[in-house]
Formats: structure tokens, sequence, C-alpha cells
């Protein structure tokens, strides 16, 4: 329930500083401003809120630039619409963070078209042209999912049967994509590892554990919960609670998660998550370099990964929980 409330105060207080038509973090001064439109996915976990608010701090102090956000729910629709309400603005720049990868060579034309530029931004769209976008900045999920699968080879022996319990994230967003991708192929490589179910939590706490708690009613013979992020983690170490059964360090379960966020590094480090896997958020900085070298002619790869690693309760301290921004 605190973490429900915080996440809540976080988007309140995102919003409220929005209005209805999005978050503007500065006023046009006369028209100066260099104007970014930004299409977030929506505030559905601790990861979304901490990526935005390292959009908006990236912007708000700076009175060249001005970012107007608009949340579009983890709908896709809303997103072709704040992206083309950007282009009747005429915006000078555009960021997508895409929901899912398919169906935006349509819009991106549009922008195309309209002779604006864009980054994609976290996730990855599915489009033949990449000429449409100036250049895709995240995460590299299959290597996310690599250091997972890595993990857990080192901690099952060849001889054991595993039964693992896989929680996805939104169908067809990168993240969702490339985390299944490494967790099926490596089921395919060993015959002792088993998929007991997929179920779909959507990235979020509350679909998590409604999911897990109706699959617990009938199903408690889990070796291992593959999670593809913290906050569906979150629910499902509720669902398994009340389900009477154990996780984390010497319990019935195993988790892996991704994201690595504040909370679920601390959960690791006290045992009860084994596995966090890194997703960083904080990639606001980096964003506006690549709009300042857009600006100033410098060449843009059409790539741009971020750092990240994998955390155990081996390899980290509170102090590191402590210092961790999100
Ligand atoms: C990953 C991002 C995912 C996070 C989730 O870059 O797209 O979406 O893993 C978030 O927490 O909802």
């Amino acid at each position: 329930m605190r973490r429900f409330c915080s996440i809540l105060l976080s988007v309140a207080m995102i919003f409220c500083m929005a209005g209805c038509t999005g978050i503007r973090t500065a006023e046009s001064s006369a028209g100066k401003a260099y104007v970014i439109g930004f299409s977030q996915v929506g505030s559905e976990s601790d990861w979304r809120v901490a990526n935005t608010r390292s959009m908006m701090a990236t912007f708000e102090d700076d009175p060249e630039y001005e970012l107007i956000m608009e949340n579009a729910r983890q709908q896709q629709e809303n997103q072709f619409a704040a992206v083309r309400k950007f282009i009747l603005e005429g915006v000078d720049f555009i960021i997508i963070a895409p929901t899912v990868e398919e169906g935006w060579e349509t819009v991106l034309t549009e922008i195309h078209e309209a002779g604006i530029p864009v980054i994609i931004m976290d996730r990855s769209v599915a489009v033949d042209d990449e000429a449409l976008y100036l250049t895709n900045i995240g995460s590299d999920f299959l290597r996310q999912g690599n250091l997972a699968v890595e993990w857990l080879e080192e901690e099952i022996p060849e001889d054991t049967q595993i039964k693992i319990l896989h929680l996805q994230g939104t169908i067809g967003a990168t993240a969702q994509i490339q985390r299944t991708k490494a967790l099926e192929d490596a089921v395919a490589k060993h015959a002792n590892w088993e998929i007991s179910s997929q179920l779909y939590g959507d990235f979020t706490e509350a679909k998590a554990y409604e999911v897990m708690t109706a699959y617990l009613r009938e199903n408690k013979d889990i070796d291992v919960l593959y999670s593809e992020n913290d906050n569906m983690t979150f629910g499902a170490m509720r669902a398994l609670e009340e389900a009477g059964i154990t996780y984390g360090n010497g319990g019935q379960v195993k988790i892996i998660t991704f994201d690595a966020t504040r909370e679920a590094l601390q959960y690791c480090h006290d045992g009860k998550i084994n596995l966090c896997v890194e997703c960083n958020p904080l990639f606001g900085p980096r964003v506006k370099e690549l709009i300042e070298n857009y600006r100033n002619g410098i060449p843009i790869p059409k790539h741009v990964y971020v750092d990240e690693s994998a955390y155990t309760t081996q390899n980290i301290t509170q102090e590191f929980v402590d210092s961790r921004e999100y």
C-alpha cells in the first residue's frame, strides 16, 4: 500500500504541474525556447516515474528548452494523438517512448513530412525505414534477459528439473519481447527447464497480484519466478505470501526481477529477491546531449545503449542500496 501511495503521490505531483494539455517545464519565453514534445508511455511503474523525473529535471531549469510531456496511460492511441498535437503546435523536436513496437510507420512518416526530428527513447519501434527517427536510446533488453538466464544456469545443476513461472510485461513492448526471448531461448537449450505458465502482468503491481493470486489457487509447484519488472514482482511477492509459499534465499521460489529499483534492491539485500537485473531509467541528460549534438550538426549513432548490471544478495551493500537515485 505504501508503494502504491508513493507512485500515486509522484504521479499526482507530475499531473498537478501539467494541467490537462501536458507538462510544460518552462514558460514559452516569447517563443524563444526550443520546444520539445515528449510522448511518455504512462506512470505504470517506479521505473517509469523515475524516467519521467529524469526527463523533467534535465530540461526544467534550462530556459533554452521547453519540454511538453503527454502521459499516454499505456495506450498507443493516446501517443498518436499527442504526437499529432505536437505537429500541429509546431514543436521543434519530438521524443517518443513507445508503448509497443508495432504500428508506428504512419505517425512517424507524418512527423518526417512535418520536418520535425524525433528520438525514440526507452523501448523501440518496428519500422523498415530507420531514417524516420534520429536515434533509439535505451537498454539492451536481450542482454538483460541473458544476464538473468546466465545467473540461473549457475544456480541450477544440469540434472535438476525446474518449473519457471513467467510474469510478462506489456505484450509487444521491446522490454517484454526481448526479456521473454532470452528466457524462451534458454528453456529450449535446457531440457531440465520448463516454463510452467506465462502470465500477463502489464508491468503493473496490481495486475501481477491479480493473475498470480488466480494462478496460485490451482498451482503451487514453482521453483523460479521470472518477472519482467519490479512492480509485477512486488505484486507476485504479496500473492506468494498469501498462498503460504516462501521465496528468496532459502525459499521455495527463486525470484528474478528486472529494473533494480531501490525497493527491489532492498529486498535483494535482505535475501527476499535473488537477482535484480538493472534497467537504467535516468537518461534525461543523455537525451539532452543527443538533441544538442543534433542542433550542432554532430553525427548521432542510430542506437545508443545505457550502462547496466545485475545484482544479487552477495554483491550489494546497504550503502549501495541507500545510494540509489530511484
Ligand atoms: C524498460 C521499460 C519498462 C520497465 C518497466 O526500459 O520500458 O517499462 O522495465 C516499465 O518497469 O514499465
